[in-house]
Formats: structure tokens, C-alpha cells, sequence
């Protein structure tokens, strides 16, 4: 028995644990993915393995734009890994193989770009993060002034950033005469499919105006809505499934047992019958998007930055305080759900009850500085979309303000005891920078940071309704707390 996860130890594993029902060694690669994160790992791998006994043409091959860390934990494993599903009711393993090859980028850039180009790769999926589209959150619109745009529009042959793999690869298809593959983003961004195909129009249009035409004529980019909660890896978790196996995994993830990916049926190079593994084809995937963006994120970035400032790790710990059920429960019911046009036979109330047992459950340790990464990136689609729906129909924005309120009471740096915060945005310099600027007061913080238009664009900084209650929470949170604010919040 070797005592490593691989294709030899697949037969040697606990009968329970479920593992490849189909031969790897007939799959062919149809996929190649950006961004082999836990993400991908727990969702759109885990269908893909589900649908490969049916049909071997879609292996997936991923690629790390930046560290080699999954490539190191993976390769010695011939990109095994195993999936723990947790729940209040135990734990199910089991052991996926749709990822056979993982390529890291900056090492072996020219083997990912000929992949890409490669006939054989049908679809090009991403989860790069927010942040990774390199994009003006506010606007949709490609970042010219990006570092990596810069250097990949100079360099396009050696791309750094997403839209630079994605457009070389396609470049080269076309001039092959390669039909284009399908990109499938799999990130929580509005409208996902619409922004990832603007960002791709404007980068082609730099390099050359007719392969901006090509991109925006040829490429179809369909929008998906994708849902599952999985917490970074713990070493616990890795000594658990370890010893569960009877090999060591060095690199399992852990999730929840609720997951859902909606996708627009748009794939001219086909694809896999996703559907098959419960995947939702649809026409339109706005409302559904909206739908989990606004309730969920919207209230996992909420319960993040409060949540941090109150001294809780987790969501669970935080869910555990009955003011922080309330506060979510109030911002889901009064100040969000009246914005939504809710999708095809969805049922708003026990969705949002779904929600909140999905934040309680104690079994994942889903670390509330996790989610607060990257509030640069997120609050726009998260919370700001919905206060401008609000704004419009003149109502009110007492618990989305309250949220703004506590990530730029975050974005400072300093915690409520003095401590400093580890920060991880793309703008964190400049945000601390502004906040070391205003000299702790509320007012000044406020007034410093809607002046960052990349965020909360050219409207909302003049509309003193928003400004009112973002600083006047401000306010409470500097002078009681985030504790305090929660537990004596009364919607005006
Ligand atoms: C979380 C999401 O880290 C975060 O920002 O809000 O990753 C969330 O867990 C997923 O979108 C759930 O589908």
C-alpha cells in the first residue's frame, strides 16, 4: 500500500469512500481550467468527475496562474484529492479524478497556452477570484492601467493575467483556424459571462482590432451562477482524512453538502451533460445570480466584517449569537428580498432559511477573515448594487449601510483593541493610506473612502442618503463597537 493518495492506493482505500467509477487512463482533456483553488476543486471538478463514466472527453486539465503550491501538493498524486462533505451529521468522503494534469503558469506558461490552443480543449473555465479579471468593479470595464494588462498587452506571448492566457490561446486558435473554446466563468461576479466577455473584447481590440471583432463575434461566454461553502484547509482536517484514508492527502477539501451551478446554454464546441450531476441549464441566469449574490454574499461579506471586529473566527461562531441571526435575517427580509425578481419556481423564504442554516452549520470552520479578502473587489455586486435598487424606491438601507460601514472599519487595518488587521485587497495600501489620512475619525474615514470611485462609482458619494448612514454607522461602530452596534440595532 503506498502511503501517499494516487492511482495505485484508489484500489486500496476504505470500502466506503467512493472514488473514480471510470478508467483515467481513457480520459481525454476537453477542459482546461484557471485557477485550481479549493473552489474548482469542491464544485465544477466534483460534476465533471461525476459525468466522465458517460463520456471520457472531458477531463480537465488546471492551471495556477501564480503559486505552485496546489501543483506541489497534487502532481505527486496524479491530481487525486479528496472531497469532505461536513455536516452537523458527520463527514462523506470521496476521491475525485477529473483534474488529470496541473500545469503552473509562470513555469510553464508556453505548455498551458498550447493546451489552450490544443482542438481538443473545448471549454476554458476560470474561478480567478474578483479580482483576477482585471477590471474596474464599478464600471465591468477592463483595468488598462492593470500592472499585469500592461505587461501582458507587451508581452503577449508570455502572458501573467487571465484575460492575457485567454486571449493568446484564442489568437492562436484563430490563426490556426481552430474554432474559439467556450469560457465559462465560474466567479461570483454580476453578470459573470457579460464582464469576462468585455474584459476579453477590450484586451483582443488592444492587441488588434480585428481580433477584438473575432472575440466579440466568435467567443460565447455564458453566464453561471455557482454555489458551494468551502472553507480554506485546515491541518486538522488533513490528519482526519488522512488517517480516514489510510494514505495522506496533502491537499483535501472541505465543504458543505448544498451545491448549485445554473449555466446559460450557450457551448458551440458542446459539452459535458453537466445536467447529469445535477446542473441547472437555463435561458437567462440574472435572477439567480442576484439571487445569490445579493442574499448570500451580500450577507457573508456582513457577517464577515462585523463579525471579525466582534472577535468571532468563524461564520458559525458568529451565527451563534443570536443579534447576528437577527441582523441577517432583518438585512434578507427587509432590505434585499424586496429588490429581487426571484427566478422560475424558486421559493424566497425557504431559500433564505436554507441560508441561514448553511451559515450555522458548526462542522466547517469558514474563517470570517476568509471572506472579508478582498472587500475592494466585492462590496459593488455584494452590497452597493442593492443599495442603489434601494435608493431608488426610496427605502431604507439601514442594515446594507451598517455593512459598507463595518469593511471600512476593517479596511483601517486596526482592530477595535489596536491589533493590527492582515488586510489582503488588491487596494489595501491605498486604503490604509486614506484611513492613516482621516486620523480615526468617522467622518473623515467615511468621506476619504467613498472618494475611491472604483468602488462605489460616480453616484453614490453624492447621494447624502447613502453617505448619512454609512457615516452615522460608522460612528456607532467607532463608539461601541461591533458587538455592541449589533446587538442594540434598531432599523429606523
Ligand atoms: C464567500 C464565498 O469568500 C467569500 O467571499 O462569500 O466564497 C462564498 O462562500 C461562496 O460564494 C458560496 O458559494
Amino acid at each position: 500500500m503506498p502511503d501517499r493518495l494516487n492511482d495505485d492506493a484508489l484500489s486500496e482505500l476504505p470500502s466506503e469512500i467512493r472514488r473514480p467509477a471510470y478508467d483515467r487512463r481513457a480520459v481525454k482533456t476537453g477542459i482546461v481550467h484557471l485557477g485550481v483553488g479549493a473552489f474548482h476543486r469542491a464544485h465544477q471538478a466534483v460534476y465533471t468527475d461525476d459525468v466522465l463514466g458517460q463520456d471520457p472527453q472531458w477531463g480537465i486539465v488546471a492551471a495556477s496562474l501564480r503559486s505552485p503550491d496546489t501543483f506541489d501538493a497534487l502532481q505527486p498524486q496524479d491530481g487525486l484529492y479528496t472531497l469532505a462533505v461536513r455536516s452537523r451529521e458527520g463527514e462523506a468522503l470521496r476521491v475525485v479524478g477529473s483534474i488529470g494534469r496541473i500545469i503552473v503558469a509562470p513555469r510553464a506558461t508556453d505548455d498551458l497556452l498550447e493546451v489552450m490552443a490544443d482542438p481538443g480543449t473545448r471549454i476554458v473555465t476560470l474561478t480567478v477570484t474578483e479580482k483576477g479579471y482585471c477590471h474596474d468593479p464599478a464600471t465591468g470595464a477592463l483595468n488598462e492601467a492593470h500592472p499585469d494588462i500592461v505587461h501582458d498587452l507587451a508581452y503577449l506571448r508570455t502572458p501573467r493575467s487571465a484575460p492575457g492566457f485567454i486571449v493568446e490561446a484564442l489568437r492562436r486558435r484563430r490563426l490556426a483556424g481552430v474554432a474559439p473554446f467556450t469560457v465559462l466563468t465560474c466567479d461570483n461576479l454580476p453578470s459573470n459571462g457579460r464582464t469576462v466577455k468585455r474584459v476579453l473584447t477590450r484586451f483582443a481590440e488592444l492587441v488588434d482590432p480585428e481580433l477584438g471583432r473575432f472575440v466579440a463575434n466568435e467567443v460565447s461566454c455564458p453566464s453561471t451562477m455557482v454555489d458551494r461553502i468551502v472553507p480554506a484547509t485546515g491541518d486538522q482536517d488533513r490528519e482526519r482524512i488522512g488517517a480516514a484514508l489510510g494514505v495522506q492527502d496533502a491537499w483535501p477539501v472541505v465543504t458543505e453538502p448544498f451545491t448549485q451551478w445554473v449555466i446559460e446554454d450557450r457551448f458551440p464546441q458542446g459539452r459535458p451533460a453537466w445536467e447529469n450531476a445535477g446542473a441547472e441549464f437555463v435561458a437567462d441566469v440574472e435572477p439567480y445570480e442576484h439571487m445569490k449574490l445579493k442574499l448570500l454574499n451580500g450577507s457573508h461579506s456582513t457577517l464577515a466584517y462585523l463579525g471579525y471586529l466582534s472577535g468571532y473566527e468563524t461564520v458559525a461562531d458568529t451565527m451563534a449569537d443570536p443579534a447576528f441571526v437577527r441582523l441577517i435575517e432583518g438585512l434578507m427580509d427587509e432590505e434585499v428580498a424586496p429588490t429581487l425578481h426571484m427566478p422560475p419556481g424558486a421559493d424566497l423564504n425557504s431559500y433564505k432559511k436554507a441560508l441561514i442554516e448553511r451559515f450555522r452549520n458548526p462542522a466547517l470552520k469558514h474563517r470570517t477573515w476568509q471572506i472579508a479578502m478582498d472587500g475592494s473587489q466585492k462590496l459593488p455586486q455584494r452590497l452597493l448594487g442593492t443599495v442603489r435598487d434601494r435608493l431608488r424606491e426610496h427605502a431604507s438601507i439601514a442594515r446594507l449601510s451598517l455593512g459598507v460601514a463595518a469593511w471600512m472599519r476593517y479596511a483601517t487595518g486596526i482592530d477595535e483593541k489596536g491589533a493590527p488587521i492582515d488586510v489582503r485587497d488588491p487596494m489595501a495600501a491605498r486604503l490604509r493610506e486614506l484611513a492613516d489620512g482621516a486620523g480615526g475619525s468617522a467622518e473623515n474615514l467615511a468621506g476619504a473612502l467613498f472618494g475611491v470611485r472604483e468602488i462605489f462609482g460616480d453616484d453614490l458619494p453624492g447621494d447624502p442618503r447613502f453617505t448619512g448612514a454609512v457615516t452615522a454607522n460608522l460612528a456607532r461602530l467607532y463608539e461601541r463597537g461591533a458587538k455592541r452596534t449589533v446587538s442594540e440595532f434598531k432599523a429606523d
